[in-house]
């Protein structure tokens, strides 16, 4: 069976969680917090980052949530997510890449560090500046999901796609960590309200970090 090195709040293990759960892959989880720099873990995986999926019958180790989720659409044929024409995979990638890096780079990975490293490794408070720009952009980032999903049924069109759990994995981490002000965003509220009631999804948001609560709101598929 598979096992995947991950913490809660990860989004991509998360984007990785939720291409599983869509696929019906079988997995266990395996707690893995790279700022703990564990030697089977960086020898598993040199960039130290989670996730890495691993199947120690098949002796196969996957680095990096793109190449994982490409090497399990290609394996597994139930549920594609980079489906329908070479113009529609690649609309897939490009939101998939927008999400993974300007949505994470502007938005996630400051909550993350304000929020969850600084708590959890050098014990000191979040930077209010930091903390209020992260969100001014995801503000920005909401708006262009609106206008998505104003235009399409999911976020690269008319199929569900890793475009849209690479979009449900970071705002879901970015909301867990307070990160999201959902008032005038009633599109990407209905979209992600929808994926929130999904079976796949269900799971990681009965998840918790240790020492970080989400939002009251954070789990309820009407927020
Ligand atoms: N491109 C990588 C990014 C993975 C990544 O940045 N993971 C973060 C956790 S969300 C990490 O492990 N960072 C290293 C650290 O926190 O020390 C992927 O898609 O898997």
């Amino acid at each position: 069976m598979w096992r995947l090195h991950q913490f809660p709040i990860c989004p991509f293990s998360r984007k990785v969680r939720l291409l599983m759960g869509e696929k019906g892959i079988a997995y266990s989880l395996q707690s893995e917090f790279p700022w703990e720099l564990r030697d089977e873990f960086l020898y598993m995986n040199p960039t130290g980052r989670t996730p890495v999926l691993v199947h120690e019958e098949k002796n196969i180790t996957l680095c990096d949530s793109m190449a994982i989720c490409e090497y399990l659409d290609e394996t597994v044929d139930s549920a594609k997510m980079i489906n329908g024409s070479a113009e529609y995979r690649a609309e897939i990638r490009r939101l998939v890449s927008w999400f993974d890096e300007q949505f994470y780079g502007d938005v996630t990975a400051p909550l993350l560090h304000e929020r969850m490293r600084k708590r959890l490794v050098s014990r000191e408070s979040p930077n209010a500046g930091v903390l209020r720009e992260a969100m001014r952009l995801a503000n920005g980032h909401l708006d262009y999901m609106d206008y998505l999903i104003d235009h399409r049924n999911w976020m690269a069109g008319a199929k569900m796609s890793l475009a849209d759990l690479a979009a449900a994995a970071q705002l879901s981490v970015a909301d867990y960590l307070g990160g999201i002000d959902w008032t005038g965003h009633a599109q990407t509220k209905a979209w992600y309200s929808m994926f929130k009631s999904r079976p796949s999804f269900r799971p990681l948001l009965s998840e918790r970090m240790k020492a970080i609560a989400p939002p009251a709101h954070y789990d309820q598929v009407d927020f």
